[in-house]
């Protein structure tokens, strides 16, 4: 664990150039202010399966330390949120982090300051102890006994969910199909509906639903829930508590995310989010690292599509990074998304929403542009800055991360070839 006298000497230096930065937001810029507190409140829950080091189907590179265990996540987890405390919150991956004691799980995640949020489940891979397979799908199989199986599994990662304290299940299907005439797509549909209409029913009353889609991948012709449009007709035919999730790496190129995230919001069928970046597919690469314009876009709708609800920016959607680290130390990589997320998102409060509906009525497209591209060139990493300082973090976590030799403590404490579950 990081001290908080190790963050304070850090700060202390870092200090005169922080301020010189941020005078000209407290001397000019009466906005500073509100997004300081709201960047304050705003928390990024990490997933317990990017932990370790990812791969492709082609290898794995681990770099070590991997966390060998449930509390070794947490304990990481617990790492980044007392570096920039903005990462409040782990969402687990069931079966490959079950909470053997959830009592002594949830303690160990308050001693850190982090809470649960979504519980995930797996029906995508088969496990060892498993009867029957999920080779040709699990919530939308032919065979009942299949389908029974997977909402089997979901009601009890509910009930894990229930014993941490969290309040909403991902459920993401790689059900769908390979080639042309393998699946009736009706029957399909229909058997997927059924079977998640089943898990709703298991939900609390006071939990969420988030239906996850994604275009392609590990099925290649087609997916049961492959667009933003199908798993919004599932939440729809679902009920009050089923949500559309939203994974920035699972549209076909060039789908306009921002759109889709301002008609669901509309809907009020925006339940939650994965943020990554990619240039090809499903890539899982850093929040923000490939297209910036694109998160400031999504988060410009998301800020505008909230206020116009009244909702709690903090609270109201579920905000989960899901990403994977092929070449890079996942710790560092998590601190880089989380800040990308904090930047697109202080970039949007920024925008000038008057005016800019006032150029969107009077037709004029060059000062919407303007308004927005004013707002998206804004730097604001200062007041994100600022907004760790006052929260008791690290006004530079990955500069600490990287003084403190952290990697290489946890490869002298864990070893150098532990290997972390996940994909
Ligand atoms: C599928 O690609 C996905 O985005 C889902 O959210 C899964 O739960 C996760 O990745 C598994 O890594
Ligand atoms: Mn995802």
């Amino acid at each position: 664990m990081i001290q908080t006298n190790q963050i304070s000497d850090h700060n202390d230096a870092l200090r005169p150039a922080h301020q010189r930065k941020l005078a000209p937001w407290t001397d000019a810029v009466e906005h500073a202010e509100p997004i300081i507190q709201k960047l304050i409140e705003f928390q990024i829950a990490i997933p317990s399966w990017a932990l370790g080091t990812g791969g492709t189907r082609f290898g794995r590179f681990p770099g070590g330390g991997e966390p060998r265990s449930l509390e070794e996540k947490i304990a990481d987890v617990g790492l980044l949120h007392a570096l920039n405390r903005s990462s409040g919150a782990i969402s687990l991956h069931i079966p490959w982090d079950i909470p053997t004691d959830p009592a002594a799980i949830r303690q160990l995640a308050a001693s850190h300051g982090l809470a649960f949020d979504a519980v995930n489940s797996n029906t995508f891979q088969d496990q060892s102890d498993q009867t029957l397979s999920y080779k040709f799908g699990s919530l939308q199989h032919v065979d009942a006994g299949v389908r029974q199986q997977a909402i089997d599994h979901n009601i009890e990662v509910i009930r894990h969910g229930v014993e941490l304290g969290s309040k909403s299940i991902t459920v993401w299907l790689s059900d769908g199909s390979c080639f042309p005439g393998q699946l009736n797509f009706r029957k399909a549909f229909n058997n997927a509906l059924n079977s998640l209409g089943e898990i709703y029913a298991a939900l609390p009353s006071d939990w969420k639903m988030f239906v996850e889609y994604k275009a392609y991948e590990p099925n290649f012709y087609s997916t049961t829930v492959g667009d933003w449009g199908s798993s919004l007709l599932y939440a729809s035919k679902l009920g009050d508590k089923a949500y559309t999730l939203v994974d920035l790496g699972h549209h076909l190129p060039n789908a306009n995310i921002e759109q889709i995230v301002a008609i669901l919001l509309n809907e009020q069928k925006l339940g939650g989010f994965h943020f990554n970046d990619s240039k090809y597919g499903d890539d899982d690469l850093t929040a923000g690292s490939i297209k910036p314009y694109q998160l400031f876009l999504i988060f410009n709708e998301l800020v505008d599509g909230m206020d116009a609800r009244g909702m709690n920016h903090a609270t109201d959607l579920g905000w989960m990074i899901d990403a994977s680290h092929n070449v890079k130390d996942p710790l560092e990589d998590l601190l880089q998304s989380v800040e990308a997320i904090q930047i697109a998102y202080a970039q949007a409060l920024l925008v000038d929403r008057l005016a800019l509906e006032e150029a969107r009525e009077a037709n004029d497209a060059v000062r919407a542009q303007e308004i927005l591209q004013d707002a998206a060139r804004t730097d604001v990493r200062p007041l994100v800055a600022e907004a760790r300082l006052r929260a008791g973090a690290s006004l530079n976590p990955l500069a600490l991360f990287r003084a403190q030799n952290i990697r290489q403590k946890l490869i002298q404490e864990r070893g150098s070839k532990t290997v972390a579950t996940g994909l």
